[in-house]
């Protein structure tokens, strides 16, 4: 398929690729003997599966649309033509959940058009949650409209604080009091991209970290605004190749969390 093919193939192809993806991750993680577990920093999880979903999802992509530009986690990086849209995917987020055997985890691709994201796929093949969404189309999970939640106050929220070690241990606790002193309930999960997920269907109200990398946090951007949320400006700056500090939320959040994280460096 020549680029000319629109935002809307993109979204059906990379749909189905996060399914097809998801099934490959989900039968090596029942087969705990299918991988060995590695680390490419403290805390920085790393399995022989991350590469081999990766090589798959940018295959399925880059055949059905040459030209396109790619960037994984794991490495997998494709200079596209001048102004192409550019894939960039997570083969698997929440990768110490993976490794452990906790079924927290997913699939995460996005495809941006310059600072634009037209299309955001999570699938978290655990539960056969499919969450999607495409600029100006709405956000769904299997094929139900999904709404960001209602709630207005932080002392009834969950919020989840994401942590990595990036940031660094101090700034991180900062943040998690800064969050839990305003009474709301706070937990870390170990996937950024699921967590934004959530915040998109309502299932919790804000996700707020230090520090985020583009590929775990772009999909689920965009489900969170298609589905009426608030979200900082990630890419501004060097966001897509150095990543950013991030807040996500219901609307009635965005004022009072944007105050109480007080996140530096955080572009509104
Ligand atoms: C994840 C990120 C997030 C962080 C998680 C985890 P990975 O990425 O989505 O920034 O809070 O702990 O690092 O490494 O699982 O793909």
């Amino acid at each position: 398929m020549t680029d000319a093919a629109p935002m809307q193939t993109r979204f059906h192809a990379a749909c189905a690729v996060a399914r097809e993806a998801g099934f490959l991750a989900k039968r090596r993680f029942l087969d705990r003997s299918s991988f060995t577990i590695g680390f490419k920093g403290p805390q920085d999880f790393i399995t022989e599966v991350d590469g081999e979903v990766e090589r798959l999802i940018q295959s399925r992509l880059i055949e059905a649309f040459a030209g396109d530009g790619f960037i994984g986690e794991e490495g997998a990086g494709l200079v596209g033509s001048p102004g192409a849209p550019i894939w960039v995917v997570d083969p698997i987020d929440g990768t110490s959940n993976f490794a452990r055997g906790a079924p927290h985890w997913c699939v995460s691709i996005a495809c941006i058009l310059g600072v634009s994201i037209e299309v955001g796929v999570i699938y978290d093949p655990m539960l056969d949650e499919l969450f999607c969404a495409r600029r100006g189309a709405g956000a769904w999970l299997n094929g139900a409209p999904m709404r960001t939640a209602e709630t207005a106050d932080l002392g009834k929220a969950t919020i989840e604080v994401g942590w990595n070690m990036r940031s660094g241990l101090a700034a991180f606790m900062a943040l998690l009091e800064r969050v839990a002193a305003t009474g709301a309930g706070v937990l870390r999960a170990g996937s950024g991209a699921l967590g934004l997920a959530y915040v998109a269907a309502g299932r919790r109200d804000g996700y707020v970290e230090n520090h985020i990398n583009s590929w775990d946090c772009l999909a689920g951007n965009l489900l969170v605004t298609e589905a009426g949320g608030y979200v900082s400006d990630f890419l501004a700056g060097e966001g897509l190749r150095k990543g950013n500090p991030l807040i996500a939320c219901a609307a009635g959040m965005k004022a009072a969390l944007v105050k109480a994280a007080d996140i530096k460096g955080l572009a509104l």
